[in-house]
């Protein structure tokens, strides 16, 4: 049998059409060059062609190059397919559907006249996987919009819908119809004859604005330095586009390509591939039959209008979901419906939002008052107040009510799944739902399966976070789940350090400096010192061996809540949020250590980072080896997306593994001894030190 080719090309009305066929998405795979290679001289060598298309199968155009391939040794191509698509003398035409991306879209650069679908979307979002356009794309899109508007696009990577590609002029014109191939053939005949051909390369006069505006660099370098510090991806796509500006095309191409080679290998891209990757890996749950019938969400309700109700219920409106809201009392409701108001009103002041949009979006929110109103709705997200004895009615009275098919699912952050099942008749339709604060933001969504949970609950929940913008992450029954769980020891060593003489503002600069928007502190007084006090009080209730927290409960007892109060960890000025050292709260800290008998030190930056972060790496293991995470990465896509843990550095796993599980383990093992049993090594942890291997291809099968 012979192997469906990966690039076709044949002839209607005069016109050669070139179909790249690799499917998923249309990347440039080993062969695909060279099979584009292989067409366009195919056209460009027979009379009967007067002009070509370049086109993708599928859903797609093209999403660029192949992104597994990096990294690894590959021979350098005898001629580009870039180059061999510009320098033609029959006009090719780029039609456009799906998505174009980084070498996609670098492909229709280099192509003569660009078409697309209304839908489709352009980008280069090479740097978003650490590196930059190396198909030529930071020399060809400055000159073809401008290198203001070019070095936008690519040190953003975003994805730019074709309407807005068309005003930038990235696209030609807009083709309506269902018809691409036709429209493109049609459109190719249309400008068969003109000479000269349009090549970008020799576009020239929009570089000139770089004359005009000669500090738009490095008013680019200033705009992104607190984003993309410790990364050099960013600028090495500002330098890119200058050398556009300064370099002749040849020449530009040269320099874009030195910096390519500077970025490939390097760690943070790396590990913004790894990030890549393993966010499409959690979305799979192995085992999971093919023909399951998954549950179809097209509306939605929300349980409880609090600020966690109301972000959930925001994060159904953003993306076309009708959304019942309802909570115990009327005045209740309004009030989370002006929070959702305002919410919206201001992202609308920033900017963020347009006022239409809002427009849309609120009215898919409908406050109602009555469990039966929501009845008829296909999923239901519980986000009433975290107490066992307030969920259990709600769900007694959503399993009277509910149709049958819903999914009733729990935005508990701790409580037993299964206990809140047991007071329905269907503990296999409920699951937990986790999102996290503010729950419209945050991307992170564990889906929380229940003993009883049936498979088609958890799929459908898991793609009801994709319908939403959210990335479902598999999480197992267990105290805080996965993501909380992993991260509770981090929050009690910081606390510890500064009991042992660590300020939190040096605590919280180390974590700024690798990475972090915030320091775990800062953090800490924005949402609220009085809440982690209540589930220190509960816990300790509950287990009289609880190591308490003596200096933020002495913050709490101050009245120091964080920055509702006007002071926490920090003290802040009126209508500031920045956070100032309190030398008040060096006193509390010198006065508890003082009474718990404990001699303050000096730490350095190191120790402080890999205390915090090794405790969470040691819980982390034994969660993989409990089985209630299926994978190491996704651990990592939780920390990712739900803490904002630097994306350029992989994640917690991956980032330990640049240290390597030998050393985390030994470092473990010394603060086993010194500071007693919460410090003891996960068995996983000392399989991979004994016996090799990386912490990030653990799986929980592996691992338990
Ligand atoms: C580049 O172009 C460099 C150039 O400058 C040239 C240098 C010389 N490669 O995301 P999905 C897989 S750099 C390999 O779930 P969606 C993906 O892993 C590249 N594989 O679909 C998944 O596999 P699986 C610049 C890729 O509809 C499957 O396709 N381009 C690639 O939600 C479906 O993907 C980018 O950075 C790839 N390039 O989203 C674009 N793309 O089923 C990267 C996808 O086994 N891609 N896969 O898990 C994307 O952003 C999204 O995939 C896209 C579709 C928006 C296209």
């Amino acid at each position: 049998m012979s192997e469906k080719p990966l690039v076709r090309f044949d002839i209607e009305d005069g016109i050669g059409v070139i179909t790249i066929d690799n499917p998923p998405v249309n990347a440039l795979g080993p062969g695909v060059s060279d099979g584009i290679i292989a067409a366009v001289e195919q056209g460009e060598n027979d009379p009967r062609v007067k002009a070509m298309v370049l086109m993708g199968a599928g859903r797609s155009f093209i999403a660029g190059a192949d992104i597994r391939q990096f990294g690894k040794p590959r021979p350098t191509p005898a001629r580009r397919s870039y180059d061999v698509i510009d320098q033609t003398s029959k006009p090719i035409v780029a039609a456009i559907h799906g998505f174009a991306l980084g070498g996609g879209l670098e492909h229709a650069l280099a192509c003569h006249y660009r078409i697309a679908v209304p839908s489709a979307k352009v980008g280069l979002p090479e740097v978003l996987i650490g590196i930059l356009p190396g198909g030529g794309g930071t020399q060809r899109l400055p000159r073809l919009i401008g290198p203001k508007a070019a070095m936008e696009l690519i040190v953003s990577g975003r994805h730019v819908p074709a309407p807005e590609a068309k005003q930038l002029g990235i696209i030609d014109e807009l083709v309506e119809g269902t018809d691409l191939r036709r429209e493109a053939i049609s459109y190719a005949q249309r400008i068969a004859d003109r000479r000269p051909l349009p090549r970008v390369r020799d576009m020239n006069d929009k570089i000139a604005q770089a004359q005009a505006d000669p500090g738009m660099f490095e008013a680019m370098r200033k705009s992104i330095a607190r984003k993309a510090r410790n990364q050099q991806a960013p600028y090495h796509c500002i330098a890119a586009v200058e050398a556009s500006t300064r370099e002749p095309f040849e020449e530009g191409l040269k320099t874009e390509r030195r910096l390519f080679g500077e970025l490939e290998n390097a760690d943070e891209a790396k590990a913004l591939r790894y990030a890549f990757f393993a966010e499409r890996e959690v979305t799979k749950i192995p085992g999971q039959s093919k023909d399951m019938v998954i549950p179809e969400i097209k509306t939605a309700a929300v349980i409880g209008a609090g600020t966690m109700g109301g972000g959930i219920a925001m994060s159904f409106a953003d993306f076309g979901f009708p959304v019942k809201i309802l909570d115990v009392t009327p005045e209740a409701v309004e009030k989370g419906m002006q929070r959702i108001r305002d919410n919206y009103a201001i992202s609308v002041k920033r900017g963020s939002l347009k006022q239409e949009e809002m427009e849309k979006r609120l009215p898919r929110i409908q406050a109602v008052d009555s469990f039966e109103a929501i009845a008829d709705c296909d999923v239901v997200v519980e986000a009433v107040f975290e107490e066992m004895s307030v969920k259990k009615p709600v769900f007694a009275k959503l399993d009277a009510v509910m149709k049958p098919g819903a999914l009733l699912l729990t935005n508990s952050s701790a409580l037993d799944i299964d206990e809140i099942a047991t007071v329905t008749k269907r503990p296999e339709a409920v699951a937990g739902a986790h999102f996290f604060s503010p729950a419209n933001v945050m991307k992170l969504l564990e889906v929380v399966v229940g003993e009883k949970s049936a498979p088609s609950t958890i799929a459908g929940a898991m793609k009801m976070g994709r319908s939403i913008g959210k990335i479902s992450a598999y999480a197992g029954n267990t105290d805080g789940f996965v993501a909380n769980r992993s991260r509770a020891p981090f929050n009690t060593e910081m606390v510890l350090m500064v009991e042992e003489g660590a300020l939190p503002e040096q605590v919280d600069k180390v974590m700024v400096d690798f990475g972090y928007p915030m320091g775990p502190f800062a953090v800490g007084d924005l949402a609220g010192l009085d809440i982690g006090a209540a589930s220190r009080r509960r816990r300790a209730a509950a287990d009289p061996n609880y190591r308490k927290l003596p200096i933020p409960d002495r913050l709490v007892e101050l009245g120091r809540y964080g920055q509702k109060t006007g002071a926490g960890w920090y003290r802040y000025e009126k209508g500031d949020r920045t956070p100032h050292p309190d030398p008040a709260v060096k006193r509390i800290i010198e006065e508890v250590a003082q009474q718990m008998g404990i001699q303050q030190r000096a730490f350095t930056d190191e120790e402080i980072l890999r205390r915090l972060l090794f405790a969470s790496v040691n819980e982390a293991c034994k969660i993989l080896e409990e089985g209630k995470a299926l994978r190491a990465s996704d651990v990592d896509v939780m920390w990712l997306h739900g803490f904002g843990f630097p994306r350029y550095r992989g994640g917690l796993f991956f980032w330990a593994d640049q240290i390597g599980p030998k050393e985390v383990y030994r470092q473990i093992e010394e603060w086993h001894q010194r500071y007693g049993a919460r410090w003891k090594p996960a068995d996983l942890l000392q399989r991979l030190a004994e016996r090799g291997g990386s912490f990030r291809e653990a799986t929980a099968e592996v691992a338990g």
